[in-house]
């Protein structure tokens, strides 16, 4: 992935357990990186390295460390990487999450080496809908989740996911329930 993506996990570490915490991190990982280029691409094991590290080293699961990263790339990461596209993607959480397949496709075409997962919404009512998201990398559900409950921050409606069907479980692909209150049209 692109380094952004580990630098992005840096800065959360950083940010909430200090410098020390990451140097301790990265040392665990077997990671021998002084500093990570956004736009460079690493392998992809070397972030899994990353959170398997966190996860030991801050005594979280890798589920909580995976599901406060989602939330770190939608509230900072994708924010500062990227300015005003994210807004432009939506006015609102439903909006934005049915325009996610345009938006991939644009930072990709920005972007050549991006692997980016697809996300597909159906069943969408007022107050919910169902995102279908399919990747080539394991493991990533609660990192998704993360992503849902920071764009529920981002667009001031706070959501409720719920994970209804799971790679892990041998479903074919990731499926969440969002569910949030909705706004009456003024
Ligand atoms: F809901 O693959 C909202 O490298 C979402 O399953 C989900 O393959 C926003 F460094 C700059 C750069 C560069 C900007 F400068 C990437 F080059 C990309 C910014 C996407 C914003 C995907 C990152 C693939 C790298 C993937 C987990 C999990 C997707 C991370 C979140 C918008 C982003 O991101 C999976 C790669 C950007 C950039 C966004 C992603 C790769 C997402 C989202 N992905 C590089």
């Amino acid at each position: 992935m692109y380094g952004l993506v580990n630098k992005a996990v840096e800065q959360m570490v950083c940010m909430h357990h200090g410098d020390l915490a990451w140097e301790r991190i990265k040392e665990r990982a077997g990671v021998d990186v002084d500093v990570f280029v956004s736009n460079e691409g690493y392998p992809d094991d070397i972030t899994y390295r990353l959170v398997a590290a966190a996860s030991a080293e801050l005594d979280l699961p890798a589920e909580a460390v995976l599901e406060a990263f989602g939330q770190h790339w939608v509230l900072h990461t994708a924010r500062e990487a990227y300015g005003g596209l994210l807004e432009a993607a939506g006015r609102t959480l439903p909006e934005f999450l049915g325009n996610l397949p345009d938006f991939h496709s644009r930072v990709a075409m920005i972007f050549p080496n991006l692997q980016p997962p697809r996300f597909v919404c159906t069943d969408v009512k007022p107050g919910s809908l169902r995102l279908h998201y399919h990747t080539h990398r394991p493991g990533l559900a609660p990192f998704v989740v993360g992503l849902l409950k920071g764009l529920g921050t981002m667009y001031s409606t706070p959501v409720e996911v719920r994970v209804v069907a799971a790679c892990d479980q041998g479903a074919d692909h990731d499926e969440f329930d969002v569910v949030w209150s909705p706004v009456p049209a003024a």
